[in-house]
């Protein structure tokens, strides 16, 4: 364990997405292969989300969802498995915010600030986010984001063109 102070099973939420190629195959493989971490576990995935993309704006719709685990791993070490199946699935890092065909972020870990050059938890842009959001209150709307709660933030969110895709939350099981 790279942290001293770290001690046991952390509860931490991950955001998916994905816009090229087959990103519900991408996210569904993507966390069948966490939960089938021997120090990781899936504990509730989101319903299925088609959102228009955000920040740059002519490229394809993306799909999204979010989900929470349960992890041994630290903070650092949870981005590292996140990258890897990242790199795994041959994600095209071309631009940023343009097109890809997955992108996990690690949106809460535990109660925990993070603030390192390459993790910054609760991911920065979350609680603007309403692709994050509406996922993020299918699996705990109360969970407390930056002083307020998941449906606070989404409140405030705009919502416009976000549909779901998948209602059954077992979308991801192959
Ligand atoms: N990094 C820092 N903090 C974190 C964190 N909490 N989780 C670092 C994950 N990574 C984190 O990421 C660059 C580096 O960010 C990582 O290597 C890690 O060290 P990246 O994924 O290559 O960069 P990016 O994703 O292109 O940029 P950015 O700003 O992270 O983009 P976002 O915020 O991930 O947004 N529209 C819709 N509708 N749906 C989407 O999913 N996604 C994006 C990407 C844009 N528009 C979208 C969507
Ligand atoms: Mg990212």
């Amino acid at each position: 364990m790279s942290n001293p102070a770290f001690k046991g099973w952390q509860a931490a939420t991950l955001g998916l997405g994905g816009n090229i190629g087959d990103p519900v195959a991408a996210m569904a493989d993507a966390l069948r292969r966490l939960d089938e971490r021997v120090d990781c576990r899936v504990t509730s995935v989101s319903r299925l989300y088609r959102t228009p993309p955000w920040g740059k704006t002519d490229q394809a719709d993306f799909y999204n969802a979010c989900a929470a685990v349960e992890t041994l791993l630290a903070p650092q070490e949870l981005l590292a498995a996140c990258l890897e199946i990242e790199r795994t699935m041959k994600r095209v890092r071309v631009e940023r915010w343009g097109p890809r065909t997955i992108d996990i972020d690690i949106l809460t870990f535990a109660d925990w600030t993070i603030d390192a050059e390459h993790l910054k938890v609760p991911h920065p842009r979350m609680t603007e986010r309403a692709f994050v959001l509406m996922p993020l209150a299918d699996i705990d709307p109360l969970l407390v984001v930056k002083g307020e709660t998941v449906a606070m933030w989404l409140d405030s969110a705009d919502r416009s063109g976000i549909a779901v895709a998948n209602e059954n939350r077992a979308w991801w099981r192959g």
